[in-house]
C-alpha cells in the first residue's frame, strides 16, 4: 500500500477534526493560540495550502474527469500540469515514465483510480528511500546553534521569530544573535521579535557580523541559553564572499562551541519556484546546509515545490510557512501536507 492509500484512511477523522475546530474558532469565538499544537498543525496546512490545492489539485480532478482512457494527450496534459507546479521538468518526466510503466503493468483503466495513483507516486518522490525526519538536532549540553542563511526578503528573520516563539513556548531560554549588520533596519527587526518572543538579544549595527557572533555566543554561554538563533546577511551576488564569510562565521562559532553550529538552515521563499531550487543548490556548494525552512507556502499555488526539492537538492524540508502569523510556522508534516493538499479529491 502506498503513502497515499494510508493517508487517505485518515481523511475522514481529519475533516472530522478540521470540522471542529472551524465550529471551535467561529460559535465559541476561541483564539487560534488556544488551540493545542496538533490542531494548530491541521488548520496551519489547511489554510496555507489553500491555493495549491485550488489550482494544482483541482485541475488534477478535472483531467481525470475529462479523459474516459488514458491516452498521449492525457500524458501530456498531466505533464504539463506538474510542471506549472514547480515540481521541476526533470522530476517531471521521470514520474511520467514510471507511471506510464505502472499503469501498463498494472492495466489502469479507471480514471479515478488512476488519480489516486498519480498522487501516491508523487509522494513515493519525497519518501523514497529517506528517512523523514524533520528534526531539529540539539545539542547535548551547553547553547544550541542554529544558523540561518538565505537570500535577502526569503523570510530569515521572520523564521527566526516564529521559531524562537515555539521554543521559548516549550520552555526553552532562547537568543537571537543579529548577523545581518550592513542591512538597514535588520537588526531592529530581530530585535523585535527577541522582544515579542521573551529572547535574549544581542546586536550591533554597521561592524563585522563575525565579530557581533564572537561577542553574542559569549553572552549565551554567561546566560546558559538552551538555543541560539543566528542571523545572517545573505548577498548571493557574489558566491566567493559569501562563501568566505560563511566560513569566518563558522569558525568563530566552532571556537566558541565545538560541534556547532547544530543546524545550519536555508531559507527558501515557495513563491520564487525554480529559483528558489537554484538558490538551493547555490548554497549547498557554499556551505554545509543541514535542512530547509520553505517559507510562504501560502502565497503561492505552486505547492509542489516540496517535491522538486527533495528531488532536486536532496535536502529535507524541515520547516514550512503557511502564513504571517507568529504560529504560523509548522515542522514539515507529510501526512498533514498531504491532507491538506488532496482533501477535496475524496
Ligand atoms: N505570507 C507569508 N509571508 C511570509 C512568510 N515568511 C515571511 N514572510 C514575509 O516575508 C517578508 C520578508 O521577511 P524577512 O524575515 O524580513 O526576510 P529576510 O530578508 O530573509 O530576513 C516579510 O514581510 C514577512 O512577513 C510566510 O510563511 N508566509
Ligand atoms: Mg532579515
Amino acid at each position: 500500500m502506498g503513502l497515499f492509500q494510508k493517508i487517505k484512511d485518515k481523511f475522514s477523522s481529519k475533516n472530522k477534526q478540521l470540522e471542529s475546530i472551524y465550529e471551535e474558532l467561529d460559535t465559541n469565538n476561541t483564539e487560534e493560540s488556544k488551540l493545542s499544537e496538533d490542531e494548530k498543525d491541521l488548520l496551519s496546512f489547511d489554510k496555507g495550502l489553500e491555493k495549491t490545492r485550488k489550482e494544482f489539485v483541482s485541475q488534477l480532478n478535472i483531467l481525470g474527469k475529462r479523459f474516459s482512457k488514458v491516452t498521449d494527450d492525457y500524458y501530456d496534459e498531466l505533464e504539463n500540469i506538474l510542471i506549472k507546479a514547480d515540481i521541476g521538468v526533470n522530476t517531471v518526466f521521470k514520474f511520467i515514465d514510471r507511471l506510464k510503466s505502472r499503469v501498463k503493468k498494472e492495466n489502469i483503466s479507471d480514471m479515478d483510480y488512476l488519480t489516486e495513483v498519480i498522487v501516491d507516486e508523487l509522494f513515493m518522490i519525497y519518501v523514497e528511500g529517506e528517512s523523514l525526519t524533520d528534526k531539529i538536532n540539539i545539542a547535548d549540553e551547553g547553547p544550541t546553534v542554529i544558523l540561518m542563511v538565505g537570500v535577502n526578503g526569503v523570510g530569515k528573520t521572520t523564521t527566526i521569530g516564529k521559531l524562537a516563539n515555539k521554543y521559548h513556548r516549550e520552555g526553552k531560554k532562547t537568543m537571537l544573535i543579529a548577523g545581518d549588520t550592513f542591512r538597514a533596519g535588520a537588526v531592529p527587526q530581530l530585535e523585535e521579535w527577541a522582544n515579542r518572543t521573551d529572547s535574549l538579544f544581542y546586536g550591533k549595527e554597521n561592524t563585522d557580523p563575525a565579530g557581533v557572533i564572537f561577542d553574542g555566543l559569549l553572552k549565551a554561554k554567561e546566560e546558559n541559553v538552551d538555543i541560539v538563533f543566528i542571523d545572517t546577511a545573505g548577498r548571493l551576488q557574489n558566491k566567493v564572499n559569501l562563501m568566505n564569510e560563511l566560513e569566518k562565521i563558522n569558525k568563530v562559532i566552532n571556537r566558541h562551541i565545538p560541534g556547532a553550529p547544530h543546524e545550519t538552515l536555508l531559507i527558501i521563499d515557495a513563491t520564487t519556484g525554480q529559483n528558489g531550487i537554484s538558490q538551493a543548490e547555490a548554497f549547498k556548494e557554499i556551505t554545509n546546509i543541514t535542512g530547509i525552512v520553505l517559507t510562504k507556502l501560502d502565497g503561492t499555488a505552486k505547492g509542489g515545490i516540496v517535491l522538486a526539492i527533495k528531488e532536486n537538492v536532496g535536502l529535507p524540508v524541515k520547516f514550512v510557512g503557511l502564513g504571517e502569523g507568529i504560529d504560523d510556522l509548522r515542522a514539515f508534516d507529510v501526512e498533514d501536507y498531504i491532507y491538506g493538499l488532496f482533501k477535496d479529491m475524496i
